[in-house]
């Protein structure tokens, strides 16, 4: 339901005061969308603890990458880390996205996604979420599409999340849609982005205040 807010603001033009509506975009849920599927648990149980450690010992020697966005330098609040069977290396916002070898749980993981979602994947992104000292979790992503011109649109994006739920935000493109869906994303959980949605939809993961690492694998079909 959407909440709407009266705001009190001074008008310039007359001096006085004038009532201003704010209205906070209405939060549905994620199913709601034909373009986007959710699984819940959908993970096979016995490749989860696994591929936990895999990605825990190969986030430990990485760093973040330091990108350039909207003209600010630093390093990217989450870190990445790719593999697959495409031959080139991935670039993200011109920092090259260390590659880890598509090996034991990796690699049975990834053939799992092939099979699962029926899409023919040559590279998996991995993201970690960690928290900071004060319990306060930085790490997120920003409300984006995965339009990049090497990703073939072709083709669904498909989402392994593990360890901490985190929330998962999707929203219209189209700024005049005040729709805003929000799925709540925990371990073993799935999230099907079909072909089309990029062009739709814009996603991301919120910051938030968290105890623990979430882990997040996409895989996607790249040219
Ligand atoms: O962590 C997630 O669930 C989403 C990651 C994402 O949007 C991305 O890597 O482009």
């Amino acid at each position: 339901m959407a909440d709407v807010k009266a705001k009190r603001k001074i008008h310039p033009s007359n001096g006085g005061v004038r009532v201003m509506k704010r209205t906070k975009k209405t939060v549905l849920p994620l199913t709601d969308l034909s373009e986007f599927v959710y699984v819940p648990r959908g993970f096979p149980k016995k490749l989860a603890l696994p591929l936990v450690l895999l990605l825990e010992s190969h986030f430990g020697n990485v760093s973040r990458p330091i990108v350039t966005m909207f003209g600010k330098t630093g390093p990217l609040p989450r870190k990445c880390l790719s593999s697959g069977t495409m031959c080139r290396g991935f670039s993200y916002k011109n920092a090259v996205v260390p590659r880890i070898p598509l090996s034991g749980v990796l690699e049975e993981t990834f053939n799992w996604a092939i099979d699962y979602a029926e899409i023919p994947f040559n590279l998996v992104l991995m993201n970690q979420y960690t928290v900071n000292k004060s319990k306060k979790l930085k790490d997120k992503v920003g409300m984006h599409s995965d339009v990049n011109s090497a990703i073939d649109q072709n083709f669904g994006i498909f989402s392994v999340s593990l360890g901490q739920g985190r929330d998962f935000d999707v929203e219209p493109r189209d700024k005049a849609d005040r729709r805003k869906y929000r799925q709540h994303l925990s371990h073993r959980d799935l999230v099907l982005m079909k072909a089309g949605a990029q062009a739709k939809f814009l996603h991301g993961i919120p910051a938030r205040v968290a105890e623990g690492i979430r882990y997040n694998l996409t895989f996607r079909v790249v040219r």
